[in-house]
Parts: structure tokens; C-alpha cells; sequence
């Protein structure tokens, strides 16, 4: 099934910790993956309290289910080193699931498509970058990628 990730940092060497991540979806054969988008540099959204992150998204290939999935990125955030912080605090590193074929799941666990997707410029620039036909809810994403604010998204050698 098609499966598609957002991926962020904001502690340490935020791209290399994006670049592990994607490597451990696929060595741990999570997801054999299609298509990866550059690492975007963006301003911290919802807690603009801390330092800028890095950002991608890649789509891919999954059998598993979506709770399985859920403990398989799960496990390589706690692998990796991310410690609690605050909600929308720094993170060493996210992954998150933001969409599983056509599964939609409303779950305080897990939410397909990703509830707040629409709303972040950090993920629907990456995101269309690599899918710009992608469709989700009935929603292209094009047209999501319009509506939202995504000032200071950039791609990282950008500085
Ligand atoms: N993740 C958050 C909260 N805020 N801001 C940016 N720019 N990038 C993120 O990945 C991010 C965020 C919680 O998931
Ligand atoms: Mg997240
Ligand atoms: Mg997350």
C-alpha cells in the first residue's frame, strides 16, 4: 500500500538525523521508498519558541497496517535518541505517518491523513515537491498547498 512520511528535526545535525531516519525505514524494511523530497529549512510552527527545522517527506511502498506502522516509526524516533519535550517542542527527530493508501482513522493514536497536514507548509511543499497530483481526503494538493501560509519554507543550502 502506498504510505507516505513527513520527517522533521530541530536538535543536532538536523539533516543527518532526517537522512538516518529515511535509511532505517528501509533497512528495517518499514517501507521501501519511491520518491524523497530535499530537506527543507522552516521556522518552527505552532511553538515559534525554538530553532528552525529541518523537513522532508518521502512516499513509499508498506504492508504493514496502520498500527504497525505506527510502532515501527515509533520505535525508530526512540532508537535514534528523541527524549519527551513539550507538545510541538524540539525534537531530535518526527516521523510521522501522513497518509496510508486510502485509510482514513480518526484515533488519538493515529490520525489518516495526518490531521494537521493541510495546515503546514513544512509538510505540503516537500510533500508536493515529490507527489503534485497526490489527492487526499478529496483534497488535491495543489490546491492545499495554496491555501496555506509556508513563508520561510526553504530548501536547506539555502541557509
Ligand atoms: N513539528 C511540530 C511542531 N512544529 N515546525 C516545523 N517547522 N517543522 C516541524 O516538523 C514541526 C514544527 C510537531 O510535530
Ligand atoms: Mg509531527
Ligand atoms: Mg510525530
Amino acid at each position: 500500500m502506498r504510505v507516505g512520511f513527513g520527517l522533521g528535526s530541530n536538535i543536532g545535525d538536523k539533516p543527518a538525523n532526517i537522512r538516518r531516519a529515511l535509511g532505517l525505514l528501509e533497512s528495517r524494511e518499514i517501507a521501501q521508498l519511491s520518491a524523497v523530497s530535499r530537506i527543507y529549512r522552516t521556522p518552527p510552527w505552532g511553538d515559534t519558541d525554538q530553532g528552525d527545522f529541518a523537513n522532508a517527506c518521502a512516499i513509499g511502498e508498506t504492508k504493514l497496517s496502520p498500527y504497525e506502522l505506527l510502532a515501527a516509526v515509533k520505535k525508530i524516533e526512540a532508537d535514534m535518541g528523541r527524549e519527551p519535550s513539550r507538545r510541538w517542542g524540539p525534537r531530535l527527530i518526527d516521523v510521522d505517518i501522513l497518509f496510508l493508501g486510502d485509510h482514513t482513522l480518526d484515533d488519538p493514536e493515529l490520525t489518516l491523513p495526518h490531521k494537521e497536514l493541510f495546515g503546514r507548509g513544512f509538510v505540503l511543499l516537500p510533500l508536493a515537491e515529490i507527489a503534485p497530483d497526490l489527492v487526499l481526503d478529496g483534497a488535491p494538493i495543489a490546491d492545499a498547498l495554496q491555501a496555506v501560509e509556508r513563508a520561510g519554507v526553504r530548501p536547506w543550502e539555502e541557509g
